[in-house]
Protein backbone atom coordinates (compact mmCIF):
# COMPACT_ATOMS: atom_id res chain seq x y z
CA UNK A 1 0.00 0.00 0.00
CA UNK A 2 1.18 3.97 -0.47
CA UNK A 3 0.53 6.24 2.00
CA UNK A 4 1.23 9.57 1.94
CA UNK A 5 1.71 12.06 5.05
CA UNK A 6 0.15 15.44 4.80
CA UNK A 7 0.87 18.40 6.96
CA UNK A 8 0.39 21.82 6.29
CA UNK A 9 0.33 25.71 8.77
CA UNK A 10 0.82 28.39 6.38
CA UNK A 11 -1.77 29.90 4.16
CA UNK A 12 -1.07 29.11 0.10
CA UNK A 13 -1.58 31.22 -2.34
CA UNK A 14 -5.59 30.82 -2.41
CA UNK A 15 -6.51 28.77 0.76
CA UNK A 16 -6.09 28.44 4.32
CA UNK A 17 -4.31 25.33 5.63
CA UNK A 18 -7.12 23.34 6.08
CA UNK A 19 -8.52 24.51 2.65
CA UNK A 20 -5.33 23.65 0.93
CA UNK A 21 -5.92 20.14 2.12
CA UNK A 22 -9.60 19.82 1.22
CA UNK A 23 -7.92 21.24 -2.56
CA UNK A 24 -5.64 18.62 -2.28
CA UNK A 25 -7.82 16.02 -2.22
CA UNK A 26 -9.65 17.65 -5.25
CA UNK A 27 -6.95 17.23 -7.28
CA UNK A 28 -4.97 14.07 -6.54
CA UNK A 29 -6.46 12.36 -10.20
CA UNK A 30 -4.62 15.48 -12.03
CA UNK A 31 -1.42 14.08 -10.46
CA UNK A 32 -2.47 10.65 -11.69
CA UNK A 33 -3.13 9.25 -7.97
CA UNK A 34 -6.39 8.03 -6.89
CA UNK A 35 -7.28 8.53 -3.50
CA UNK A 36 -8.59 5.05 -1.40
CA UNK A 37 -8.79 6.60 1.93
CA UNK A 38 -8.18 9.64 3.73
CA UNK A 39 -7.92 9.98 7.18
CA UNK A 40 -9.69 12.77 9.05
CA UNK A 41 -7.87 15.71 10.10
CA UNK A 42 -6.09 16.86 12.95
CA UNK A 43 -5.32 20.15 14.27
CA UNK A 44 -1.80 19.23 15.87
CA UNK A 45 0.69 21.70 18.08
CA UNK A 46 3.90 22.51 15.58
CA UNK A 47 7.42 20.39 16.13
CA UNK A 48 10.11 22.32 14.95
CA UNK A 49 10.64 26.00 15.34
CA UNK A 50 8.49 27.91 17.85
CA UNK A 51 6.04 30.80 16.71
CA UNK A 52 4.82 28.87 13.82
CA UNK A 53 0.83 28.31 13.60
CA UNK A 54 -0.70 24.74 13.93
CA UNK A 55 -0.48 22.18 11.43
CA UNK A 56 -3.20 20.10 9.88
CA UNK A 57 -2.76 16.73 9.72
CA UNK A 58 -3.34 13.83 7.55
CA UNK A 59 -2.63 10.37 6.08
CA UNK A 60 -3.70 9.16 2.44
CA UNK A 61 -3.73 5.92 0.96
CA UNK A 62 -3.35 6.20 -2.97
CA UNK A 63 -3.13 4.25 -5.43
CA UNK A 64 -0.85 5.13 -8.49
CA UNK A 65 1.28 3.35 -11.17
CA UNK A 66 4.65 5.49 -10.45
CA UNK A 67 8.28 3.98 -8.82
CA UNK A 68 8.92 5.40 -5.47
CA UNK A 69 11.16 7.92 -7.08
CA UNK A 70 8.74 8.82 -9.75
CA UNK A 71 5.82 9.28 -7.15
CA UNK A 72 8.47 11.93 -4.62
CA UNK A 73 9.11 13.59 -7.51
CA UNK A 74 5.21 13.70 -8.34
CA UNK A 75 4.71 15.06 -4.44
CA UNK A 76 7.61 18.15 -4.72
CA UNK A 77 5.60 19.16 -7.80
CA UNK A 78 2.19 19.15 -5.67
CA UNK A 79 4.15 20.78 -3.42
CA UNK A 80 5.04 23.16 -5.80
CA UNK A 81 1.82 23.94 -7.21
CA UNK A 82 0.19 24.37 -3.93
CA UNK A 83 3.43 27.61 -3.25
CA UNK A 84 5.31 25.62 -1.33
CA UNK A 85 9.32 26.85 -0.59
CA UNK A 86 11.65 25.27 1.02
CA UNK A 87 14.06 27.36 3.84
CA UNK A 88 14.25 26.24 7.56
CA UNK A 89 14.15 22.78 8.34
CA UNK A 90 10.70 21.78 10.14
CA UNK A 91 9.58 25.40 9.07
CA UNK A 92 6.19 26.20 8.31
CA UNK A 93 4.70 24.90 5.10
CA UNK A 94 2.12 25.56 3.11
CA UNK A 95 2.03 21.69 2.34
CA UNK A 96 4.63 18.86 2.94
CA UNK A 97 4.12 15.47 1.88
CA UNK A 98 5.60 12.72 2.89
CA UNK A 99 5.86 8.93 1.25
CA UNK A 100 5.56 7.01 4.54
CA UNK A 101 5.08 3.81 3.21
CA UNK A 102 5.35 2.34 -0.64
CA UNK A 103 4.46 -1.43 -0.74
CA UNK A 104 6.43 -1.93 2.64
CA UNK A 105 9.63 -1.30 0.47
CA UNK A 106 13.20 -0.42 2.53
CA UNK A 107 15.18 2.48 0.83
CA UNK A 108 18.29 4.13 2.53
CA UNK A 109 19.61 6.81 -0.58
CA UNK A 110 18.47 10.23 -1.15
CA UNK A 111 14.62 8.91 -0.68
CA UNK A 112 14.59 7.29 2.15
CA UNK A 113 11.31 4.59 2.87
CA UNK A 114 9.45 3.80 5.42
CA UNK A 115 9.72 7.82 6.21
CA UNK A 116 12.20 8.38 9.11
CA UNK A 117 9.62 10.45 11.19
CA UNK A 118 6.89 7.75 11.46
CA UNK A 119 7.27 5.66 14.87
CA UNK A 120 7.73 8.68 17.38
CA UNK A 121 4.94 11.24 15.65
CA UNK A 122 1.25 11.07 17.11
CA UNK A 123 0.19 13.23 13.82
CA UNK A 124 1.89 10.60 11.34
CA UNK A 125 0.94 7.57 13.61
CA UNK A 126 -3.39 8.55 14.70
CA UNK A 127 -3.81 9.52 11.04
CA UNK A 128 -2.17 6.35 9.61
CA UNK A 129 -3.97 3.96 12.21
CA UNK A 130 -7.51 5.36 10.46
CA UNK A 131 -6.64 4.99 7.05
CA UNK A 132 -4.61 1.87 7.24
CA UNK A 133 -5.05 -0.02 10.86
CA UNK A 134 -3.37 -3.23 10.37
CA UNK A 135 -0.26 -1.70 9.15
CA UNK A 136 3.25 -3.01 10.35
CA UNK A 137 6.45 -1.05 10.61
CA UNK A 138 8.08 -2.91 7.11
CA UNK A 139 11.54 -2.97 9.09
CA UNK A 140 10.89 -3.21 12.61
CA UNK A 141 7.72 -4.91 12.04
CA UNK A 142 5.82 -3.41 14.87
CA UNK A 143 2.05 -2.45 14.21
CA UNK A 144 0.92 0.58 14.08
CA UNK A 145 -1.31 -0.51 17.41
CA UNK A 146 2.42 -1.13 19.26
CA UNK A 147 3.80 2.02 18.10
CA UNK A 148 0.88 4.22 19.46
CA UNK A 149 0.86 2.29 22.45
CA UNK A 150 4.62 3.23 23.10
CA UNK A 151 4.22 6.36 22.14
CA UNK A 152 4.94 9.32 25.00
CA UNK A 153 1.93 10.53 27.19
CA UNK A 154 2.88 14.22 25.83
CA UNK A 155 2.39 13.16 22.55
CA UNK A 156 -0.62 11.42 22.53
CA UNK A 157 -2.84 13.94 23.71
CA UNK A 158 -2.12 16.47 21.09
CA UNK A 159 -4.40 15.67 18.64
CA UNK A 160 -7.49 17.73 17.97
CA UNK A 161 -9.67 15.75 15.26
CA UNK A 162 -11.56 18.63 13.48
N1 LIG B 1 13.05 12.61 1.44
C1 LIG B 1 13.69 11.43 1.62
N2 LIG B 1 12.82 10.46 1.87
C2 LIG B 1 11.57 11.01 1.84
C3 LIG B 1 10.26 10.49 2.01
N3 LIG B 1 10.04 9.17 2.26
N4 LIG B 1 9.22 11.35 1.91
C4 LIG B 1 13.75 13.87 1.15
C5 LIG B 1 9.42 12.67 1.67
N5 LIG B 1 10.65 13.24 1.48
C6 LIG B 1 11.73 12.39 1.57
O1 LIG B 1 12.18 16.83 2.90
C7 LIG B 1 13.59 16.87 3.02
C8 LIG B 1 14.20 15.93 2.02
O2 LIG B 1 13.86 14.60 2.35
C9 LIG B 1 13.71 16.15 0.58
O3 LIG B 1 14.83 16.36 -0.25
C10 LIG B 1 13.04 14.82 0.23
O4 LIG B 1 13.28 14.44 -1.11
P1 LIG B 1 11.36 18.15 2.85
O5 LIG B 1 9.92 17.77 2.79
O6 LIG B 1 11.90 19.02 1.81
O7 LIG B 1 11.77 18.87 4.21
P2 LIG B 1 11.13 18.80 5.61
O8 LIG B 1 9.69 18.37 5.49
O9 LIG B 1 11.42 20.08 6.32
O10 LIG B 1 11.96 17.70 6.30
P3 LIG B 1 11.47 16.34 6.80
O11 LIG B 1 12.65 15.65 7.41
O12 LIG B 1 10.67 15.63 5.75
O13 LIG B 1 10.52 16.77 7.95
P4 LIG B 1 9.17 16.13 8.24
O14 LIG B 1 9.42 14.81 8.84
O15 LIG B 1 8.29 16.19 7.07
O16 LIG B 1 8.69 17.09 9.34
N6 LIG B 1 4.74 19.47 13.23
C11 LIG B 1 3.46 19.03 13.15
N7 LIG B 1 2.61 19.19 14.16
N8 LIG B 1 3.00 18.44 11.99
C12 LIG B 1 3.83 18.22 10.91
O17 LIG B 1 3.37 17.70 9.88
N9 LIG B 1 6.06 18.43 9.97
C13 LIG B 1 7.35 18.77 10.08
C14 LIG B 1 8.27 18.37 9.01
C15 LIG B 1 7.85 19.46 11.27
N10 LIG B 1 6.89 19.69 12.28
C16 LIG B 1 5.60 19.27 12.18
C17 LIG B 1 5.18 18.65 10.99
MG1 LIG C 1 8.78 16.47 4.53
Amino acid sequence: MILIGVGANLPGANAQPLESVHQLIDRLPDYGLRLLKSSPFYETPPLGPPGQPPYINAVMRVQACLSPHALIRRLHQIEADFGRTRRIKWGPRTLDLDLLDWHGHVLNGRLVLPHRGIEKRGFVLYPLRDVAPTWHHPETGRSVARLLRDLPVSERLKMRKL
